[in-house]
């Protein structure tokens, strides 16, 4: 109370000054009580026929007819000093303190309205109350424009920073663009590189795999052969063998026909030597390899199997082998190497598709169903299991620079997001993004963590319900005195929960208040030194003035 009656006593000189001011331009102008003096000019009567037209311009009255106490124009223009039209309205001039307009239906309702007594003048007497309010009116803005003051210093800060944010934002977007750039050009080398070493890799493994079907193929014809043939010769030992001694002998060879190799009609004990690898008689594992590869054909022939040789070549059978002689019935490893080519042909088909993918080893898929060792990868020889991993580095080099890249371009995309977000007229709110500010009342803790959030959480626990998400600033006139968070949680049976942050100047930022004025749709108080500007204020209180 003291503090406030020094700074009244200060003020009292400007105020008593402005009063007289207004006094006297105001008993200059003649005007009808409720009229303002910017429409003082409005209220001339004709100068001929003394009519006044309303300022609708719907009727011309006389201008003994202006505050009658009976309405005459349709916008209630003729009675500005009484309550007589409806939509009236009376002007307050409050000397000492603010003008004001209120509606002519508070004239003479016996409640004072304006602090110098002029709406109720003829039924109760108001004490005029202007110098007083206005002494007090002009101790308030003195001190909020002491708050601007000491506040803009704190702003001066916040600007300085934000500055400084904003310089090292546009610094780094820069070099994040020159490194998208170079890792572009990067990206175009690697993916040369990764289809080069793949493309080797490929026919490495076209070629791995087709040896490796050929091996596998030879592998099981080899598994199968001797015992197929062991069988054979088994029976055919025992055939020969008629005083079953164990041992085929010449002249038990002698007896068989087939074996008159120079088809004179007898098979002479030279022709039977042959077939016994030159010995007079053979057990049955000799008889195995060294008599039967050499009978085997003949006796074939014999059986209708194939057609005969060539004689020239019948000549030279002792190097005839199973495998030199052409249409033999097929055998189960040769149906398996044929199956395995179509194999080969579908599968290079699909390797044309597909670059790699399919790519992983499937040797074995032709000859086998499905079982736990299709999955382990083939034995690759050392110069494709080279190219292999050679292709695996290339393909490794290349998603580091694409992962390299997208990180490029989320932090660009989170740089031009705060560039976008309007940090104030001079980069002052830039420091408030990223940080978070409370307030409880009995209920609730709410939260502004201002640009990301506004939030709500019950004091007694429970998760954390969104008010809305950072939308813009809607402050009217002034764009930065309001913001709008949008599409918070939604409510039930309602729209989607939504705050305004409605902005005034302090030297601490903090919430003063919360409140919910429509249903899901709140309303923060919330004060900052960035809304602090002592040149607006001051702008501002001067207009006041002027309007004195
Ligand atoms: C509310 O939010 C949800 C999800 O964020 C959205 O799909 C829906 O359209 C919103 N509703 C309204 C009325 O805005
Ligand atoms: C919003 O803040 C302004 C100061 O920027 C203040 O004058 C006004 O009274 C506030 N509005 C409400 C509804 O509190
Ligand atoms: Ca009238
Ligand atoms: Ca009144």
């Amino acid at each position: 109370m003291q503090g406030l009656g020094v700074s009244q006593m200060g003020l009292i000189p400007v105020v008593v000054a402005l009063a007289i001011l207004n006094a006297g331009s105001a008993s200059e102008v003649p005007r009808p009580l409720g009229v303002s003096l910017a429409k003082a000019s409005l209220y001339q009567p004709q100068a001929g026929d003394q009519s006044w037209t309303c300022l609708d311009g719907s009727r011309s009255i006389p201008f003994a007819q202006v505050n009658d106490d009976y309405c005459d124009c349709a916008d209630g223009s003729d009675e500005p000093g009484t309550a007589a039209c409806p939509q009236g309205q009376f002007h307050c001039l409050n000397k000492g303190h603010q003008p004001v307009d209120i509606p002519s239906s508070r004239v003479q309702d016996g409640i004072c309205d304006c602090c110098d007594g002029s709406d109720e003048s003829q039924v109760v007497g108001c004490p005029n109350t202007c110098l007083e309010l206005g002494a007090a009116a002009a101790v308030q803005r003195r001190n909020e424009a002491e708050l601007h003051k000491r506040g803009a210093e704190k702003r001066l800060e916040m600007i300085t920073r934000g500055k400084q944010m904003k310089a090292e934002r546009e610094a780094r977007r820069l070099e994040l663009d020159q490194r998208h750039k170079e890792q572009v050009v990067l990206r175009t080398e690697k993916e040369q590189l990764k289809q080069n070493a793949e493309a080797l890799e490929k026919e490495a493994i076209d070629i791995f795999k087709a040896e490796q079907r050929e091996v596998d193929a030879e592998t099981a014809q080899a598994e199968q052969e001797p015992q197929q043939m062991r069988q054979e010769a088994s029976l055919s030992f025992m055939r020969y063998d008629t005083n079953k001694d164990g041992f085929v002998e010449v002249t038990e060879l002698m007896v068989d026909m087939n074996l008159d190799r120079d088809r004179n009609g007898v098979v002479t004990i030279d022709e039977a030597k042959f077939f016994l690898d030159e010995r007079e008689r053979l057990d049955l594992d000799a008889f195995v390899t060294l008599a039967w590869p050499r009978i085997k054909p003949l006796a074939m022939l014999a059986e209708g199997l194939f057609q005969p040789p060539q004689p020239e070549e019948v000549v030279k059978q002792e190097e005839v082998t199973t495998e030199g002689i052409e249409p033999t019935p097929p055998k189960p490893s040769e149906e398996q190497a044929d199956l395995a080519g179509e194999e080969e042909i579908e599968a290079d088909e699909e390797g044309e598709e597909d670059q790699y993918e399919d790519e992983e080893p499937d040797v074995g898929v032709g000859e086998a169903s499905p079982d736990v060792e299709e999955v382990t990868p083939p034995n690759y020889d050392p110069e494709t299991a080279r190219l292999i991993q050679q292709a695996n580095e290339a393909r490794n080099a290349l998603e580091e620079v694409e992962r390299s890249l997208r990180e490029i371009e989320q932090e660009v995309k989170e740089i031009d997001e705060q560039n976008s977000k309007g940090y104030g007229l001079t980069e002052e709110w830039a420091v408030h993004d990223g940080q978070c500010y409370n307030f409880e009342d009995r209920e609730y803790v709410y939260t502004l963590c201002p640009f990301d959030r506004a939030s709500q959480k019950s004091r007694s626990g429970g998760p954390e319900t969104t008010l809305g998400r950072w939308d813009k600033w809607i402050g009217e006139p002034k764009k930065y005195s309001q913001q709008k968070y949008t599409n918070g949680a939604a409510c039930w049976n309602g729209p989607n929960r939504s705050a305004i942050i409605n902005i005034s100047c302090a030297l601490e930022p903090k919430i003063t208040a919360v409140s919910e004025p429509n249903r899901c749709e709140y309303y923060f108080e919330f004060e900052t030194p960035a809304a602090c500007d002592s040149e607006a204020f001051q702008a501002e209180a001067e207009n006041l003035h002027d309007e004195l």
